[in-house]
Protein backbone atom coordinates (compact mmCIF):
# COMPACT_ATOMS: atom_id res chain seq x y z
CA UNK A 1 0.00 0.00 0.00
CA UNK A 2 1.18 3.61 -0.59
CA UNK A 3 0.02 6.77 1.16
CA UNK A 4 1.22 10.33 1.68
CA UNK A 5 1.03 10.39 5.50
CA UNK A 6 1.06 7.22 7.62
CA UNK A 7 -0.48 7.83 11.07
CA UNK A 8 0.04 5.57 14.08
CA UNK A 9 -2.82 5.82 16.59
CA UNK A 10 -6.53 6.64 16.35
CA UNK A 11 -6.85 8.80 19.44
CA UNK A 12 -7.76 12.49 19.09
CA UNK A 13 -4.33 13.39 17.60
CA UNK A 14 -4.31 10.78 14.86
CA UNK A 15 -7.96 11.15 13.91
CA UNK A 16 -7.87 14.96 13.84
CA UNK A 17 -4.75 14.97 11.68
CA UNK A 18 -6.25 12.42 9.29
CA UNK A 19 -9.45 14.45 8.97
CA UNK A 20 -7.72 17.82 8.43
CA UNK A 21 -5.40 16.37 5.75
CA UNK A 22 -8.30 14.59 4.06
CA UNK A 23 -10.14 17.91 3.69
CA UNK A 24 -7.11 19.18 1.75
CA UNK A 25 -6.98 16.09 -0.48
CA UNK A 26 -3.98 14.57 1.29
CA UNK A 27 -4.13 10.79 1.61
CA UNK A 28 -3.54 9.10 4.98
CA UNK A 29 -3.64 5.64 6.51
CA UNK A 30 -4.32 5.32 10.27
CA UNK A 31 -3.04 2.22 12.07
CA UNK A 32 -4.58 1.55 15.51
CA UNK A 33 -3.64 -1.45 17.62
CA UNK A 34 -6.90 -1.57 19.63
CA UNK A 35 -10.51 -2.07 18.52
CA UNK A 36 -12.74 0.96 17.88
CA UNK A 37 -14.83 -0.05 20.91
CA UNK A 38 -11.76 -0.09 23.17
CA UNK A 39 -10.67 3.36 22.00
CA UNK A 40 -14.17 4.75 22.55
CA UNK A 41 -14.37 3.07 25.98
CA UNK A 42 -11.54 5.15 27.42
CA UNK A 43 -12.87 8.00 29.60
CA UNK A 44 -10.40 10.88 29.54
CA UNK A 45 -10.49 14.62 28.97
CA UNK A 46 -13.47 16.86 29.42
CA UNK A 47 -12.55 20.53 28.91
CA UNK A 48 -11.76 22.17 25.55
CA UNK A 49 -9.93 25.44 24.98
CA UNK A 50 -11.39 27.74 22.30
CA UNK A 51 -8.43 26.81 20.08
CA UNK A 52 -9.39 23.13 20.17
CA UNK A 53 -13.05 23.98 19.45
CA UNK A 54 -11.90 26.05 16.46
CA UNK A 55 -9.79 23.10 15.22
CA UNK A 56 -12.79 20.75 15.41
CA UNK A 57 -14.92 23.28 13.51
CA UNK A 58 -12.16 23.58 10.88
CA UNK A 59 -12.20 19.76 10.65
CA UNK A 60 -16.00 19.94 10.04
CA UNK A 61 -16.74 17.62 13.01
CA UNK A 62 -18.16 20.18 15.47
CA UNK A 63 -21.93 20.06 14.76
CA UNK A 64 -22.72 17.90 17.82
CA UNK A 65 -20.13 19.77 19.90
CA UNK A 66 -21.86 23.07 19.02
CA UNK A 67 -25.24 21.55 19.99
CA UNK A 68 -24.27 19.64 23.13
CA UNK A 69 -21.05 21.26 24.39
CA UNK A 70 -21.45 23.21 27.65
CA UNK A 71 -19.83 26.67 27.46
CA UNK A 72 -18.36 27.67 30.82
CA UNK A 73 -17.41 31.28 31.59
CA UNK A 74 -15.63 30.37 34.81
CA UNK A 75 -14.91 27.77 37.47
CA UNK A 76 -14.54 27.66 41.26
CA UNK A 77 -11.51 27.01 43.43
CA UNK A 78 -12.50 25.83 46.91
CA UNK A 79 -10.36 25.70 50.06
CA UNK A 80 -11.00 26.18 53.76
CA UNK A 81 -14.64 25.31 53.12
CA UNK A 82 -15.21 28.32 50.82
CA UNK A 83 -15.60 28.63 47.03
CA UNK A 84 -13.97 31.37 44.96
CA UNK A 85 -14.99 31.89 41.33
CA UNK A 86 -12.40 32.52 38.63
CA UNK A 87 -14.23 34.56 35.98
CA UNK A 88 -12.64 33.49 32.69
CA UNK A 89 -14.88 35.69 30.54
CA UNK A 90 -14.13 38.85 32.58
CA UNK A 91 -10.36 38.32 32.53
CA UNK A 92 -9.91 36.98 28.98
CA UNK A 93 -13.13 37.53 27.04
CA UNK A 94 -13.04 33.78 26.40
CA UNK A 95 -14.64 30.63 27.78
CA UNK A 96 -13.98 26.88 27.77
CA UNK A 97 -16.31 24.17 26.49
CA UNK A 98 -17.11 20.96 28.38
CA UNK A 99 -17.43 18.09 25.89
CA UNK A 100 -15.94 14.65 26.57
CA UNK A 101 -12.95 13.30 24.65
CA UNK A 102 -14.99 10.17 23.99
CA UNK A 103 -17.51 12.26 22.03
CA UNK A 104 -14.74 14.00 20.07
CA UNK A 105 -13.23 10.63 19.16
CA UNK A 106 -16.65 9.35 18.07
CA UNK A 107 -17.36 12.44 15.95
CA UNK A 108 -13.94 12.09 14.25
CA UNK A 109 -14.34 8.35 13.68
CA UNK A 110 -17.78 8.92 12.13
CA UNK A 111 -16.41 11.63 9.82
CA UNK A 112 -13.49 9.48 8.68
CA UNK A 113 -15.79 6.51 8.05
CA UNK A 114 -18.25 8.69 6.08
CA UNK A 115 -15.39 9.90 3.88
CA UNK A 116 -14.14 6.35 3.32
CA UNK A 117 -10.99 7.03 5.35
CA UNK A 118 -8.43 4.23 5.56
CA UNK A 119 -8.44 3.39 9.29
CA UNK A 120 -7.05 -0.03 10.24
CA UNK A 121 -8.06 -1.25 13.73
CA UNK A 122 -6.42 -4.18 15.54
CA UNK A 123 -3.23 -3.49 13.56
CA UNK A 124 -0.68 -5.54 15.48
CA UNK A 125 3.06 -5.08 15.84
CA UNK A 126 3.25 -1.78 13.94
CA UNK A 127 6.85 -1.03 13.06
CA UNK A 128 8.53 2.02 11.51
CA UNK A 129 11.14 1.15 8.88
CA UNK A 130 13.47 2.94 6.38
CA UNK A 131 13.06 6.20 8.28
CA UNK A 132 16.42 7.40 6.98
CA UNK A 133 15.36 7.25 3.34
CA UNK A 134 12.88 9.34 1.34
CA UNK A 135 10.10 6.75 1.56
CA UNK A 136 9.77 5.43 5.12
CA UNK A 137 7.31 2.64 5.68
CA UNK A 138 5.00 1.18 8.28
CA UNK A 139 4.63 -2.56 8.62
CA UNK A 140 1.97 -4.38 10.65
CA UNK A 141 0.12 -7.64 10.92
CA UNK A 142 -3.62 -8.13 10.93
CA UNK A 143 -5.48 -11.42 10.94
CA UNK A 144 -2.18 -13.24 10.64
CA UNK A 145 -1.22 -11.42 7.43
CA UNK A 146 1.75 -9.05 7.06
CA UNK A 147 1.14 -5.61 5.54
CA UNK A 148 3.31 -2.69 4.44
CA UNK A 149 2.45 1.00 3.96
CA UNK A 150 5.01 3.12 2.08
CA UNK A 151 4.67 6.78 3.14
CA UNK A 152 6.10 10.23 2.44
CA UNK A 153 5.80 11.07 6.15
CA UNK A 154 4.89 9.27 9.39
CA UNK A 155 2.94 10.89 12.26
CA UNK A 156 3.49 9.20 15.64
CA UNK A 157 0.12 9.84 17.32
CA UNK A 158 0.42 6.68 19.42
CA UNK A 159 0.33 8.13 22.92
CA UNK A 160 2.69 7.87 25.85
CA UNK A 161 3.24 4.12 25.52
CA UNK A 162 3.47 4.01 21.73
CA UNK A 163 6.43 3.01 19.56
CA UNK A 164 7.11 6.22 17.63
CA UNK A 165 9.01 8.11 20.36
CA UNK A 166 11.19 5.04 20.90
CA UNK A 167 12.16 5.11 17.22
CA UNK A 168 14.15 8.33 17.72
CA UNK A 169 17.77 7.39 18.56
CA UNK A 170 18.73 7.77 22.25
CA UNK A 171 21.61 10.09 21.34
CA UNK A 172 19.13 12.51 19.74
CA UNK A 173 16.01 12.21 21.96
CA UNK A 174 15.98 14.22 25.21
CA UNK A 175 13.24 13.65 27.78
CA UNK A 176 12.23 15.70 30.82
CA UNK A 177 9.97 14.24 33.49
CA UNK A 178 8.41 14.75 36.88
CA UNK A 179 6.30 11.95 38.35
CA UNK A 180 3.84 13.03 41.07
CA UNK A 181 3.50 10.97 44.29
CA UNK A 182 -0.25 10.50 43.85
CA UNK A 183 -2.93 9.65 41.25
CA UNK A 184 -6.49 10.63 40.38
CA UNK A 185 -9.37 8.25 40.99
CA UNK A 186 -12.11 9.17 38.53
CA UNK A 187 -15.78 8.20 38.61
CA UNK A 188 -18.43 8.74 35.93
CA UNK A 189 -22.10 8.59 36.95
CA UNK A 190 -25.46 9.41 35.40
CA UNK A 191 -26.25 11.95 38.12
CA UNK A 192 -26.93 15.69 37.99
CA UNK A 193 -23.63 17.61 38.36
CA UNK A 194 -23.26 19.21 41.79
CA UNK A 195 -22.60 22.63 40.21
CA UNK A 196 -23.13 24.40 36.88
CA UNK A 197 -19.37 24.94 36.59
CA UNK A 198 -16.30 22.96 37.67
CA UNK A 199 -15.08 23.02 41.26
CA UNK A 200 -11.36 22.40 41.97
CA UNK A 201 -10.87 21.62 45.68
CA UNK A 202 -7.77 21.88 47.87
CA UNK A 203 -8.51 19.86 51.03
CA UNK A 204 -6.22 18.60 53.83
CA UNK A 205 -7.20 15.02 52.87
CA UNK A 206 -6.37 15.66 49.20
CA UNK A 207 -7.52 17.24 45.95
CA UNK A 208 -11.01 16.76 44.51
CA UNK A 209 -12.59 17.91 41.24
CA UNK A 210 -16.28 18.19 40.34
CA UNK A 211 -16.75 18.09 36.58
CA UNK A 212 -19.37 16.82 34.16
CA UNK A 213 -20.13 15.52 30.69
CA UNK A 214 -23.70 16.80 30.35
CA UNK A 215 -26.50 18.21 32.58
CA UNK A 216 -27.27 14.58 33.55
CA UNK A 217 -23.80 13.01 33.64
CA UNK A 218 -21.20 13.87 36.30
CA UNK A 219 -17.46 13.30 36.37
CA UNK A 220 -15.62 13.48 39.70
CA UNK A 221 -12.00 12.93 40.72
CA UNK A 222 -10.31 12.51 44.08
CA UNK A 223 -6.58 12.49 44.72
CA UNK A 224 -5.43 9.05 45.82
CA UNK A 225 -2.16 7.21 46.44
CA UNK A 226 -0.34 6.47 43.16
CA UNK A 227 -0.41 2.74 43.96
CA UNK A 228 -4.04 2.71 45.12
CA UNK A 229 -6.02 -0.49 44.48
CA UNK A 230 -9.22 0.41 42.61
CA UNK A 231 -10.89 -2.75 43.96
CA UNK A 232 -10.83 -1.21 47.42
CA UNK A 233 -12.83 1.83 46.26
CA UNK A 234 -16.51 0.95 46.25
CA UNK A 235 -18.88 3.59 44.91
CA UNK A 236 -20.06 4.33 48.45
CA UNK A 237 -16.48 4.90 49.64
CA UNK A 238 -15.83 7.31 46.74
CA UNK A 239 -19.05 9.29 47.37
CA UNK A 240 -18.27 9.46 51.10
CA UNK A 241 -14.72 10.74 50.46
CA UNK A 242 -15.95 13.27 47.93
CA UNK A 243 -18.50 14.64 50.41
CA UNK A 244 -15.81 15.03 53.08
CA UNK A 245 -13.62 17.05 50.71
CA UNK A 246 -16.33 19.27 49.15
CA UNK A 247 -17.52 22.55 50.73
CA UNK A 248 -20.58 21.89 52.93
CA UNK A 249 -23.31 23.14 50.59
CA UNK A 250 -21.97 21.04 47.70
CA UNK A 251 -21.45 18.02 49.96
CA UNK A 252 -25.09 18.23 51.08
CA UNK A 253 -26.53 18.65 47.57
CA UNK A 254 -24.40 16.16 45.62
CA UNK A 255 -26.49 13.56 43.79
CA UNK A 256 -24.95 10.10 44.15
CA UNK A 257 -25.56 7.03 42.05
CA UNK A 258 -23.93 3.90 40.60
CA UNK A 259 -20.66 4.47 38.71
CA UNK A 260 -20.66 3.71 34.99
CA UNK A 261 -16.86 3.98 34.91
CA UNK A 262 -14.14 4.09 37.55
CA UNK A 263 -10.39 4.39 36.90
CA UNK A 264 -7.13 5.56 38.44
CA UNK A 265 -4.73 7.69 36.37
CA UNK A 266 -1.12 8.34 37.38
CA UNK A 267 0.06 11.95 37.22
CA UNK A 268 3.24 12.97 35.46
CA UNK A 269 4.77 15.90 33.59
CA UNK A 270 6.76 14.72 30.58
CA UNK A 271 8.29 16.31 27.49
CA UNK A 272 10.26 14.61 24.70
CA UNK A 273 12.30 16.66 22.24
CA UNK A 274 12.78 17.00 19.34
CA UNK A 275 9.28 16.19 18.06
CA UNK A 276 10.59 15.52 14.55
CA UNK A 277 13.23 13.05 13.36
CA UNK A 278 13.60 13.15 9.58
CA UNK A 279 10.18 12.23 8.17
CA UNK A 280 8.77 11.11 11.55
CA UNK A 281 6.72 13.56 13.63
CA UNK A 282 5.57 13.05 17.24
CA UNK A 283 2.23 14.62 18.23
CA UNK A 284 0.05 14.61 21.35
CA UNK A 285 0.76 12.25 24.23
CA UNK A 286 3.51 10.55 22.17
CA UNK A 287 5.57 13.70 22.83
CA UNK A 288 4.26 15.11 26.11
CA UNK A 289 2.14 14.42 29.15
CA UNK A 290 0.67 16.90 31.64
CA UNK A 291 -1.08 16.23 34.96
CA UNK A 292 -4.81 16.68 34.10
CA UNK A 293 -5.18 19.45 36.73
CA UNK A 294 -4.96 22.19 34.12
CA UNK A 295 -7.08 20.30 31.53
CA UNK A 296 -4.29 20.68 28.96
CA UNK A 297 -3.57 17.15 27.66
CA UNK A 298 -6.11 16.95 24.89
CA UNK A 299 -5.77 20.67 24.16
CA UNK A 300 -2.01 20.35 23.57
CA UNK A 301 -2.71 17.47 21.19
CA UNK A 302 -4.96 19.85 19.23
CA UNK A 303 -2.29 22.56 18.96
CA UNK A 304 0.36 20.03 17.88
CA UNK A 305 -2.00 18.91 15.12
CA UNK A 306 -2.58 22.55 14.14
CA UNK A 307 1.16 23.01 13.53
CA UNK A 308 1.62 19.60 11.89
CA UNK A 309 -1.37 19.83 9.55
CA UNK A 310 -0.36 23.38 8.50
CA UNK A 311 3.19 22.17 7.76
CA UNK A 312 2.09 19.14 5.71
CA UNK A 313 -0.60 21.06 3.81
CA UNK A 314 1.97 23.75 2.89
CA UNK A 315 4.43 21.05 1.80
CA UNK A 316 1.97 19.42 -0.60
CA UNK A 317 0.33 22.64 -1.80
CA UNK A 318 3.49 24.68 -2.35
CA UNK A 319 5.87 22.43 -4.27
CA UNK A 320 7.52 20.60 -1.39
CA UNK A 321 7.80 23.59 0.98
CA UNK A 322 9.88 22.53 4.01
CA UNK A 323 10.22 25.55 6.34
CA UNK A 324 7.12 24.81 8.46
CA UNK A 325 8.14 21.13 8.61
CA UNK A 326 11.60 22.12 9.81
CA UNK A 327 10.12 24.47 12.45
CA UNK A 328 7.40 22.01 13.61
CA UNK A 329 9.18 20.84 16.77
CA UNK A 330 10.24 24.34 17.82
CA UNK A 331 6.74 25.75 17.21
CA UNK A 332 5.07 23.00 19.27
CA UNK A 333 7.54 22.98 22.16
CA UNK A 334 7.28 26.72 22.81
CA UNK A 335 3.54 26.31 23.58
CA UNK A 336 3.96 22.87 25.23
CA UNK A 337 6.42 24.10 27.87
CA UNK A 338 4.06 26.95 28.88
CA UNK A 339 1.23 24.44 29.33
CA UNK A 340 3.59 22.13 31.25
CA UNK A 341 4.47 24.99 33.59
CA UNK A 342 0.80 25.91 34.14
CA UNK A 343 -0.25 22.29 34.75
CA UNK A 344 2.66 21.81 37.19
CA UNK A 345 1.78 25.08 38.98
CA UNK A 346 -1.94 24.19 39.29
CA UNK A 347 -1.05 20.68 40.53
CA UNK A 348 1.22 22.11 43.22
CA UNK A 349 -1.45 24.64 44.21
CA UNK A 350 -4.24 22.11 44.74
CA UNK A 351 -2.78 18.78 45.86
CA UNK A 352 -1.57 17.41 49.18
CA UNK A 353 2.05 16.26 48.80
CA UNK A 354 3.10 13.46 51.19
CA UNK A 355 6.43 15.17 51.98
CA UNK A 356 4.90 18.63 52.56
CA UNK A 357 6.14 20.25 55.80
CA UNK A 358 4.50 23.15 57.62
CA UNK A 359 6.42 25.69 55.54
CA UNK A 360 5.22 24.10 52.29
CA UNK A 361 1.66 24.16 53.63
CA UNK A 362 2.02 27.83 54.56
CA UNK A 363 3.26 28.75 51.08
CA UNK A 364 0.42 26.75 49.43
CA UNK A 365 -2.16 28.54 51.56
CA UNK A 366 -0.58 31.93 50.84
CA UNK A 367 -0.71 31.16 47.09
CA UNK A 368 -4.43 30.36 47.40
CA UNK A 369 -5.13 33.49 49.47
CA UNK A 370 -3.16 35.65 47.03
CA UNK A 371 -5.11 34.18 44.11
CA UNK A 372 -8.47 35.00 45.69
CA UNK A 373 -7.36 38.56 46.63
CA UNK A 374 -5.55 39.56 43.42
CA UNK A 375 -7.27 40.37 40.13
CA UNK A 376 -3.87 40.13 38.42
CA UNK A 377 -3.28 36.63 39.78
CA UNK A 378 -6.74 35.53 38.64
CA UNK A 379 -6.16 37.02 35.19
CA UNK A 380 -2.90 35.09 34.86
CA UNK A 381 -4.63 31.84 35.84
CA UNK A 382 -7.54 32.58 33.49
CA UNK A 383 -5.40 33.27 30.41
CA UNK A 384 -3.55 29.98 30.87
CA UNK A 385 -6.72 28.01 31.57
CA UNK A 386 -8.58 29.24 28.43
CA UNK A 387 -5.43 28.47 26.43
CA UNK A 388 -2.49 30.57 25.28
CA UNK A 389 -2.43 31.57 21.58
CA UNK A 390 -1.24 29.03 18.98
P1 LIG B 1 -4.00 8.78 22.96
O1 LIG B 1 -3.22 8.03 24.01
O2 LIG B 1 -5.38 9.24 23.26
O3 LIG B 1 -4.12 7.87 21.64
C1 LIG B 1 -3.03 7.09 21.19
C2 LIG B 1 -3.60 5.93 20.39
O4 LIG B 1 -2.50 5.20 19.83
C3 LIG B 1 -4.38 4.96 21.26
O5 LIG B 1 -5.64 4.69 20.70
C4 LIG B 1 -3.50 3.71 21.30
O6 LIG B 1 -4.24 2.52 21.37
C5 LIG B 1 -2.75 3.82 19.98
N1 LIG B 1 -1.46 3.13 19.98
C6 LIG B 1 -0.53 3.13 20.97
N2 LIG B 1 0.53 2.38 20.61
C7 LIG B 1 0.26 1.90 19.35
C8 LIG B 1 0.96 1.07 18.44
N3 LIG B 1 2.16 0.57 18.75
N4 LIG B 1 0.38 0.77 17.25
C9 LIG B 1 -0.85 1.31 16.93
N5 LIG B 1 -1.56 2.09 17.75
C10 LIG B 1 -1.01 2.39 18.95
N6 LIG B 1 -6.41 15.15 29.41
C11 LIG B 1 -7.17 16.17 29.85
O7 LIG B 1 -7.09 17.27 29.31
N7 LIG B 1 -8.04 15.98 30.92
C12 LIG B 1 -8.16 14.75 31.54
O8 LIG B 1 -8.92 14.60 32.50
C13 LIG B 1 -7.39 13.67 31.10
N8 LIG B 1 -7.50 12.42 31.70
C14 LIG B 1 -6.68 11.40 31.25
C15 LIG B 1 -6.74 10.11 31.83
C16 LIG B 1 -5.90 9.07 31.39
C17 LIG B 1 -5.96 7.69 32.03
C18 LIG B 1 -4.98 9.31 30.34
C19 LIG B 1 -4.04 8.22 29.87
C20 LIG B 1 -4.93 10.57 29.75
C21 LIG B 1 -5.78 11.62 30.20
N9 LIG B 1 -5.76 12.90 29.61
C22 LIG B 1 -6.52 13.93 30.03
C23 LIG B 1 -4.90 13.16 28.51
C24 LIG B 1 -5.58 12.63 27.27
O9 LIG B 1 -6.80 13.28 27.10
C25 LIG B 1 -4.59 12.83 26.17
O10 LIG B 1 -4.04 14.13 26.18
C26 LIG B 1 -5.19 12.52 24.82
O11 LIG B 1 -5.73 11.23 24.86
C27 LIG B 1 -4.05 12.65 23.81
O12 LIG B 1 -4.50 12.12 22.63
P2 LIG B 1 -3.49 11.31 21.69
O13 LIG B 1 -2.24 12.09 21.54
O14 LIG B 1 -4.30 10.97 20.49
O15 LIG B 1 -3.08 10.00 22.50
C1 LIG C 1 -12.77 16.17 33.17
O1 LIG C 1 -13.95 16.56 33.11
O2 LIG C 1 -12.46 14.98 32.91
C2 LIG C 1 -11.70 17.12 33.62
C3 LIG C 1 -11.99 18.47 33.71
C4 LIG C 1 -10.99 19.35 34.11
C5 LIG C 1 -9.73 18.88 34.41
C6 LIG C 1 -9.44 17.50 34.31
C7 LIG C 1 -10.44 16.63 33.91
O3 LIG C 1 -8.76 19.73 34.82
Amino acid sequence: MRTQVGIIGSGPSGLLLSQLLHLQGIDTVVLERRTQEYVLGRIRAGVLEQGAVDMLREAKVADRLDREGLVHDGFDIAFGGRRHRIDLRKHTGKAVTVYGQTEITKDLMDARAAAGGNLVYEAENVQIEDLDCGTPKLTYTKGGENHEVVCDFIAGCDGFRGISRRTIPDNILKTHERVYPFGWLGILADTRPVSDELIYVNHWRGFALCSMRSPTRSRYYIQCAFDENLEEWTDDRIWDELRVRLPDAAAESIEMGPSIEKSIAPLRSFVAEPMRFGRLFLAGDAAHIVPPTGAKGLNLAASDIHYLSQALIAHYAEGGRMDLIERYSENCLRRIWKAERFSWWMTNLLHKFPDQNSFDQGVQRAELDYLTESEAAQAALAENYVGLPY
